[in-house]
C-alpha cells in the first residue's frame, strides 16, 4: 500500500487514524516529521507525517467503479470510495475482476429487475456499472466463447450477503441459460426452487443472520451446446449438527421446526404438535418468531417448494413425520433407576413422547427406550448390555436427533439431485459457491477450525487467481512480470491437512487411541509445532491452541474437537432405525457397506471435509474463477450504517488486501498514454508542442521528471507504488508556485 511519502505543502491528504475514522484535508506546512493540516472539517492541527497518506484529488464524488484504477491505493482512500458508493446506493464495486457486494440491508428492487437482466445481458464488462449480472454474466460468455467451465466465488462473512447474491446469480444465469416456452417443470425452475427447500432445513436464525445458512453449497450448473441449462449437482459441506438439539438465546433452531408448527391444524393435529414453546429442542432460546417472516406462509411456500424440486407428497409426509419425531425425541427425559448408573424414562410426559416419537419414526417403543438407555458392550468372551445414567441417555438421545435430522438433510440434497438430473452430456458448467466465511469469535471450537480450513484453500486458490490475472495484464503489454511476487500460505495448509504429522491426521490418531483426550491431544500438538510459525501454544494453556491465519491469529478451544470429529452411529440406533416399518425412515438408516464390517467404527469428520475440499478445488481448478466478496457494512445490520473498522477487517480477511497488495508488488498504477498525458501534461508543456506520438510523450515526461520505476507497454503506463504520488507532488509543486505568482500579481496590481 501506499506509503505516506511524497507529500509536500499543498498536498491533498487522509489523516488518521482512530479506529481507521480517516478525514480529508490539506498539508499547510512540514516541519521535519511533523505537519500542519488544514482538516476539511475547519480544523487545524498537527501530526506526525507518518500519519499521513496522499489523497487523490481529482477523485469523482460519486467515487471511482473499479478500485484498481484510485490513483492512490491506500486504506483511507479505499474505504472513502466504497463508503460514498454506499451513501448512494452503489453497492457494487469492482477491485480489477473481483466484485466488491456491500450489504445494502434493504432491498433495492431497481436493481434486479428484469428490465435490467435485459440490459446485462451480453454487456462487455466495465461499459455499464459494477453489478452481480456483470460476473455472471462474464461467466456465461467466457463458457460459451471458450468452451470452458467457470466458476463464481462467493464469500463473505456471516450475514454479508452471499446466498442473497448466490441467488441473484442463479437468477441471471436461469435468465440466460432457460428455455423459452416451457411447461412443466424446467430444469432453471428446480435449481431455483431447491433454494427454499434447502433453507428450510439448513437455515437459522443467529446472532449475526436471521437467515443465516448453517451449511456451505457448490451449485453446479450444467449447459448443453446451446447454452442451456441442462442439469444440475448441488453439494453440500458440514450442516452444523449441534444446533439441532442446542441453541442458545436469541437464535433459533432449524427454521422447518418452526415452519412445522405453525402448519395447518390438521397437519399439526396428526404430528401431535403445537405450540413451539413446549418442544425442549426450541424452547432453550426465548425467539421463536422471526420479523417479517410467516412461519405459516413459509410452511406451504416450502410444501410447494418441494413439489417442484420432485420431492412427492408421501416423501413430504415422511420428512414432516421426521422433523416432528425429532422434537418429540428431544422431550424426553431420564430418571435414575434403581440400579447404580441405570435409567429409565421419566414420567408420563416423557412416555407420551417416547410413544409419538416411535410411532412417527415407525419404531417399537420399548426397543427405542433400550436403544436409548442401554449400550451392548461387546467383548471377545461375550456381549454385555450396560445401562446408561440419565446424562448418558440424555447424550445418547442428543446423538440419536442429530444423527436422525443430518442424514435427512443428506437425504434432501440427494434427492435434489436426482430429481433435478445430470446431463451427461454437458460439456461444461458454471460452478456457484456460497461458503462460510473466515469466523474468529470469542471461543472457537472444530467448526471454525474447518471453516477456517476451508478459507485458507480458498484464499490460496485466489491469491494464485490474483496473481495469474496481473500476470496476465502485464504479458498482454509484452512486459517483463518477474518481479512481482506474492506470500503464499502453503505453510498454513501444511500445519493443518499435511499427512502424516498434520493437525487433522493427530486429531485422527487421538480419536483412535482410547486413552486419548483433548488435553493429551493438545500436548501433542505443542510438541509438533514447538517452531512452526503458524501455530503458538498461548502461555499458561492447557489445550488451547492459537493459528496464525491469513486473515489473523484465531485461538481454538480444543476440548470438544475429539468428539466433533468422530462420526460414527451407535450400532443401536442404526438397528432401530433400520427396522423402522416407513421405508423413508429405513432408507436414512440403512447399513452403509462400509458400515456393516464395524458398525461403530470411527470415522473421521475432519479427514473427509479434507477429501471433499480437495475434491472442490480440483473442480474449481478446471474452471475459470470469478469471485465476488460480499461485505457486511455494520454489525447492527441496519441500511445506510457505514462502519469504517468492521468494512477494512472484512477487506483484509477476504483478500482484497492482499489483492491489491499483489498488486502493488509490482507496477500498480496503469494508464492509458493518453490518460497519463491527460494528468500530467502540465509537468512539461513543452513536450506536447513538439507534436510526438502519444507514446513518446508520456516517456519525455517521465525522463524529464528524471523518475525510475516506470515500465511503458504497448497501451499503457505501468507505474512503481509511489510513482504517482510522486509525480502528483511534482504537480502540486507547479501548481503552488502558481499560486504564488499569481498572489503577488494580484497584490502588486491592488
Ligand atoms: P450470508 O449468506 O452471507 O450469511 P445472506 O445472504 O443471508 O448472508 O444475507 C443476510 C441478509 O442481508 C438477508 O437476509 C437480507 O435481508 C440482506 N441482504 C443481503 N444481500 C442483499 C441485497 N443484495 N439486497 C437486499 N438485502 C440483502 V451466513 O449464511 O449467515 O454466512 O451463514
Ligand atoms: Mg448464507
Amino acid at each position: 500500500m501506499d506509503k505516506p511519502v511524497n507529500i509536500v505543502v499543498g498536498s491533498q491528504i487522509w489523516v488518521g487514524d482512530i479506529d481507521s475514522v480517516w478525514i480529508d484535508g490539506l498539508v499547510l506546512n512540514i516541519t521535519g516529521e511533523d505537519a500542519e493540516i488544514q482538516t476539511s472539517d475547519g480544523r487545524q492541527v498537527v501530526v506526525k507525517m507518518s500519519n499521513l497518506y496522499p489523497r487523490d484529488s481529482e477523485a469523482p464524488a460519486t467515487g471511482i467503479d473499479d478500485m484498481t484504477r484510485m490513483s492512490y491505493l491506500n486504506e483511507p482512500g479505499l474505504l472513502h470510495n466504497l463508503a460514498i458508493r454506499y451513501a448512494i446506493n452503489e453497492i457494487y464495486t469492482y477491485t480489477g475482476n473481483i466484485l466488491i457486494a456491500i450489504n445494502p440491508f434493504q432491498s433495492i428492487s431497481s436493481l434486479y429487475d428484469a428490465h435490467v437482466m435485459e440490459k446485462y445481458r451480453g454487456a462487455p464488462i466495465g461499459e455499464l456499472k459494477p453489478h452481480v449480472f456483470a460476473i455472471a454474466d462474464v461467466a456465461y460468455r467466457a463458457m460459451i466463447n471458450y468452451g470452458k467451465s467457470n466458476s463464481i466465488l462467493v464469500s463473505g462473512e456471516s450475514g454479508a450477503g452471499k446466498t442473497e447474491t448466490t441467488k441473484m446469480l442463479m437468477c441471471y444465469l436461469a435468465f440466460l441459460g432457460g428455455h423459452a416456452a416451457s411447461e412443466g417443470r424446467t430444469v432453471e425452475q428446480q435449481v431455483l426452487e431447491s433454494n427454499p427447500v434447502l433453507e428450510a432445513f439448513g437455515n437459522a436464525k443467529t446472532v449475526r443472520n436471521n437467515n443465516s445458512s448453517r451449511f456451505g453449497k457448490f451449485v453446479e450448473i450444467q449447459f448443453d451446446k446451446k447454452g442451456r441449462i441442462s442439469g444440475a449437482a448441488i453439494r453440500t459441506y458440514l450442516l452444523e449438527r449441534s444446533r439441532v438439539c442446542q441453541i442458545s438465546d436469541p437464535e433459533r433452531n432449524y427454521h422447518c421446526f418452526y415452519l412445522l408448527c405453525a402448519a395447518p391444524p390438521q397437519e399439526r393435529e396428526r404430528y401431535k404438535l403445537g405450540n413451539p414453546k413446549s418442544f425442549h429442542y426450541l424452547n432453550q432460546s426465548n425467539c421463536y418468531e422471526l420479523a417479517g417472516v410467516n412461519d405459516a406462509h413459509d410452511y406451504l411456500a416450502t410444501k410447494r417448494a418441494m413439489d417442484i424440486v420432485g420431492i412427492g407428497e408421501q416423501e413430504q409426509d415422511a420428512i414432516f413425520r421426521v422433523v416432528a419425531a425429532i422434537l418429540h425425541l428431544g422431550n424426553i427425559e431420564f430418571a435414575k433407576g434403581e440400579e447404580s448408573d441405570s435409567s429409565f424414562v421419566k414420567d408420563e410426559e416423557s412416555k407420551f413422547h417416547l410413544h409419538m416419537t416411535a410411532e412417527l419414526l415407525m419404531c417399537d417403543p420399548n426397543a427405542l427406550e433400550d436403544a436409548l438407555c442401554k449400550r451392548m458392550m461387546v467383548t471377545p468372551e461375550e456381549v454385555i448390555k450396560r445401562s446408561l445414567d440419565p446424562h448418558g441417555a440424555t447424550v445418547s438421545r442428543d446423538g440419536l436427533a442429530k444423527t436422525i435430522y443430518s442424514r435427512l438433510f443428506d437425504w434432501l440434497v440427494d434427492k435434489i439431485n436426482v430429481s433435478i438430473g445430470q446431463d451427461p452430456c454437458s460439456k461444461y458448467l458454471i460452478g456457484v459457491l456460497d461458503i462460510y466465511g473466515f469466523e474468529s469469535f470469542q471461543t472457537n471450537s472444530f467448526e471454525q477450525f474447518c471453516i477456517n480450513y476451508t478459507n485458507e484453500k480458498l484464499q490460496q486458490h485466489f491469491n494464485q487467481h490474483v496473481f495469474k490475472m496481473e500476470q496476465e495484464e502485464y504479458v498482454k503489454e509484452e512486459i517483463d512480470w518477474s518481479y512481482i511476487e506474492f506470500v503464499d500460505n502453503q505453510d498454513v495448509l501444511d500445519l493443518i491437512e499435511k499427512k502424516p504429522g498434520g493437525i487433522i491426521a493427530l486429531l485422527d490418531e487421538a480419536c483412535m487411541f482410547p486413552k486419548s483426550n483433548h488435553e493429551t491431544f493438545s500436548q501433542k500438538l505443542y510438541q509438533t509445532f514447538k517452531n512452526h510459525k503458524r501455530f503458538t501454544k498461548p502461555k499458561l494453556a492447557r489445550s488451547d491452541f492459537t493459528i496464525v491465519h491469513y486473515a489473523g491469529d484465531v485461538l481454538y478451544q480444543s476440548d470438544q474437537f475429539l468428539d466433533k470429529n468422530k462420526d460414527y452411529v451407535v450400532s443401536e440406533h442404526q438397528d432401530l432405525l433400520s427396522a423402522s416399518k416407513c421405508a423413508f425412515v429405513g432408507g436414512l438408516f440403512s447399513p452403509h457397506p462400509v458400515e456393516t464390517a464395524k458398525s461403530s467404527k470411527f470415522s473421521s469428520i475432519g479427514s473427509r471435509f479434507k477429501l471433499q475440499l480437495q475434491q472442490l478445488m480440483e473442480t474449481l481448478n478446471s474452471t475459470q474463477p470469478h469471485y465476488i466478496r460480499c461485505v457486511k457494512p455494520n454489525t447492527v445490520l441496519q441500511p445506510a450504517i457505514f462502519e469504517n473498522a468492521t468494512v477494512m477487517q472484512q477487506l483484509r480477511s477476504g483478500g482484497v488486501l492482499e489483492a491489491i497488495r499483489i498488486k502493488c508488488a509490482g507496477y500498480p498504477t496503469h494508464r492509458t498514454f493518453s490518460e497519463f498525458l491527460s494528468r500530467f501534461r502540465i509537468l512539461a508543456p513543452e513536450v506536447l508542442e513538439g507534436d510526438y506520438e502519444e507514446k513518446v510523450a508520456c516517456e519525455k515526461i517521465l525522463e524529464k521528471m528524471g523518475l525510475k520505476g516506470y515500465l511503458i507497454g504497448k497501451s499503457k503506463i505501468f507505474l512503481r507504488g509511489n510513482l504517482m504520488a510522486e509525480l502528483d507532488a511534482q504537480r502540486t509543486g507547479i501548481y503552488c508556485v502558481a499560486a504564488v505568482v499569481i498572489q503577488k500579481h494580484v497584490r502588486a496590481r491592488v
